[in-house]
């Protein structure tokens, strides 16, 4: 549709979603349909956009998102790959439009394609999130081989060991990640009691790790999302990789961790 091709800024962000989508791949964290992306592009859309018709029938949310009445998104597909948005983010996702009561919502472009398994989810954490206030326009889930396996270790299930663990493998995890990593027990992919155990956690972390099934994170810009991911990843990588060596790795001390509050402003 030509006025979706015409709009410069939706483009460049359709665009940046494209480029991390082919990271979630390449990363080896987006196997077969794995991980979704929702990204609030409401403040890029013009008036012509938000007044698109629907090109598929009204679906029903489970649960209502009055903060996000009017809202038109970016959502990648139920059942695409990641490697196929990379290439086609408008063959593999679409633009929806939530109703004004936050009802319900319209897929307005490019194509018919019907939002993530997780949509219900996504947009109760954009609606929470806007509910207290906060401008956060990305919701990032995706499959880290690494950060999974963490949590089929017990220990790791605590929020506190877990961020500690991770944040003292390398300065960048706690600078990247200040607020840490919370956790979310495992629950039905796609289902409202995940939905409502992840805004739970929202209110303190940015990042929460679903127990056995993946990471989310939440932010205001796609990329800062994926880095921050990225970041806490790589952590975890080096703490397997020193275990695999057989041994225990040291870890950054409490004093060490606490410098970097002053010194990055955190
Ligand atoms: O989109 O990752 O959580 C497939 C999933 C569900
Ligand atoms: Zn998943």
């Amino acid at each position: 549709m030509e006025i979706i091709r015409k709009n410069k800024e939706i483009m460049t962000e359709v665009n940046r979603i494209a480029e991390v989508a082919g990271y979630l791949w390449t990363k080896g964290w987006a196997e077969r349909n794995g991980g979704n992306i929702s990204v609030n592009i409401t403040h890029l859309a013009d008036d012509a956009i938000k007044a698109l018709p629907a090109i598929a029938p009204t679906r029903p949310l489970g649960e209502k998102v009055p903060c996000l009445g009017g809202h038109i998104f970016y959502v990648t597909g139920t059942g695409k790959r990641m490697r196929y948005v990379a290439q086609a983010p408008f063959e593999n996702g679409s633009i929806i439009r939530v109703s004004e009561d936050g009802s319900s919502f319209d897929i307005i472009a490019e194509n018919p394609i019907v939002p993530t398994m997780e949509i219900n989810s996504h947009l109760m954490m954009h609606n929470y999130l806007r509910s207290i206030g906060r401008k956060t326009t990305v919701v990032l889930h995706t499959h880290p081989t690494d950060l999974i396996g963490m949590s089929h270790c017990k220990p790791f299930l605590n929020s506190e060991h877990l961020t500690r663990t991770l944040w003292s493998m390398i300065p960048e995890a706690r600078i990247v990640v200040p607020k840490g990593i919370g956790i979310v027990p495992l629950k039905i992919p796609g289902s409202m009691e995940l939905a409502y155990a992840t805004i739970e956690q929202l209110a303190h972390y940015d990042m929460l790790l679903w127990e056995k099934h993946g990471v989310l994170a939440v932010g205001d810009d796609i990329i800062d999302c994926f880095d921050a991911i990225d970041t806490m990843s790589k952590s975890a990588q080096i703490y397997f990789n020193a275990r695999m060596a057989g041994y225990e790795p040291e870890g950054m001390t409490d004093e060490q961790l606490d410098a970097l509050v002053p010194a990055f402003n955190l």
